[in-house]
């Protein structure tokens, strides 16, 4: 049988954690994997998550089968959180994924259902599943530029261009904020732009919110989300709670469908309840329940906001402190695009060689597409890393 079988590769991160982990150096810097890590790089649970995991070992009275489309309580307080009143709700159906990326995965295999091979357009540069994703699901992904290396900003000419030649055939994977890899993100004025060339051609957007909450808070990293859903007749989403709730290995994600009307709605609802049941037939419970008593709950609910702004302000902070240390030893603006970034990461656009240097002799790590991960800025060592940096780019 496995003799048809070649050695597949590991996704880089992975590689690239277990480089980090077998580095002895005291002084490495892990800008790598896109958790969030506080100041001592521990990723924290979230006390509103200790709090709410309490409250469910009190009451939980059972584990049996919660149903093929999974928390109905927390798909619709993701939907409340996420679309507000920007879309009529008898328009909208959901699942709960594993994950983002469990909930990306019923939306795509939906989608091939709904248009076998289509084409799916997916930035350039994008997150690395996504390629592989559309092809395991049999879709045809495509790149639509996205990023300039020049400016380290999003070429959105470039980007808007393409968009305009897509017709009602094409899907487009669009990051609703927090670019991964990049940092670079659209304008609300240009939000509104995409939203109205998508509303002209016909164009199928479906959105991967893996972030909300990260960039600039939880109403504007919605925008994007809520400007198409109230621009185009149809949509996607994909949310996943794995970063703004801390619970990465609980698998809590929602998949969010918005049809036409009732009708189209309740089709697509049932075809996503099915491809749930012949894909692994129900999804894990325990993190879409933690959501869902935060979110049901005013005060839990408040302390989740308050320790979700600690951590974007946290992020922001670095952001700039990195910045302005990279201006004061070399006086020049090269890498302010790193404060004015936002979300987890950004791109610095340098060349393979560099990055390996940085990690070899400095013990510095990132992606070798040149991705940080902000949280990983070790605040009281921001010097040592912006001069690691200026001297690797210089050689
Ligand atoms: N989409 C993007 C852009 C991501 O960066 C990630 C995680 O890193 C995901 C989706 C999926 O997250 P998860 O499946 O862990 O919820
Ligand atoms: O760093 C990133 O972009 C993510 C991290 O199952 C990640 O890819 C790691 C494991 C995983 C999903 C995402």
């Amino acid at each position: 049988m496995f003799e048809t079988l070649h050695k597949a590769t590991l996704d880089k991160i992975f590689v690239l954690m277990a480089e980090y982990a077998a580095d002895p150096r005291s002084e490495k810097i892990d800008l790598g994997v896109g958790v969030y890590k506080d100041e001592t790089g521990n990723t924290p649970i979230m006390s509103a998550v200790r709090k709410a995991e309490a409250r469910i070992h009190e009451n939980a009275r059972t584990k049996t089968y919660v149903g093929v489309s999974g928390n109905r309580g927390f798909c619709n307080a993701i939907v409340d959180l996420v679309l507000a009143d920007s879309v009529d709700r008898s328009r909208v159906r959901t699942a709960q994924g594993p994950g983002g990326t469990g909930a990306l995965w019923i939306l795509i295999q939906l989608l091939n259902r709904a248009k076998p091979g289509a084409r799916v357009m997916i930035s350039d540069p994008s997150w690395p599943n996504h390629w592989p994703m559309m092809e395991l699901a049999g879709l045809t992904p495509e790149h639509y530029p996205y990023f300039d290396p020049k400016t380290r900003a999003v070429d959105f000419d470039a980007m808007l261009a393409t968009l305009d030649t897509l017709g009602p055939d094409d899907i487009v994977l669009l990051h609703a904020c927090c670019h991964n890899p990049t940092g670079a993100n659209l304008t609300e004025a240009q939000w509104d732009q995409v939203a109205a060339s998508l509303a002209r051609t016909g164009a199928f957007p479906l959105l991967d919110l893996a972030y909300l909450g990260f960039g600039d808070g939880l109403e504007a990293d919605a925008y994007a989300a809520r400007k198409l859903a109230s621009s185009v007749p149809e949509m996607m989403i994909a949310f996943s709670g794995s970063k703004n709730f801390g619970l990465y290995r609980e698998r809590a994600g929602c998949a969010i469908a918005i049809a036409r009307d009732e009708a189209g709605a309740d089709i697509v609802g049932s075809q996503m309840s099915n491809v749930i049941r012949a894909s692994f037939s129900q999804p894990p419970d325990h993190g879409a329940e933690i959501i869902r008593v935060i979110l049901e709950d005013p005060a839990l609910r408040a302390e989740w906001e308050a320790e979700l702004a600690q951590m974007r302000e946290r992020m922001k902070r670095l952001r700039v402190k990195l910045a302005e240390a990279i201006r004061k030893q070399s006086n020049a603006t090269d890498y302010d695009f790193i404060a004015e970034h936002s979300g987890m990461f950004s791109l610095l656009g340098l060349e393979r060689d560099v990055v390996e240097r940085l990690k070899t002799e400095d013990g510095v790590y990132m992606i070798n597409d040149s991705r940080i991960n902000v949280a990983g800025i070790p605040e009281d060592r921001v010097d040592a890393l912006a001069s690691h940096l200026l001297a690797a780019t210089r050689q």
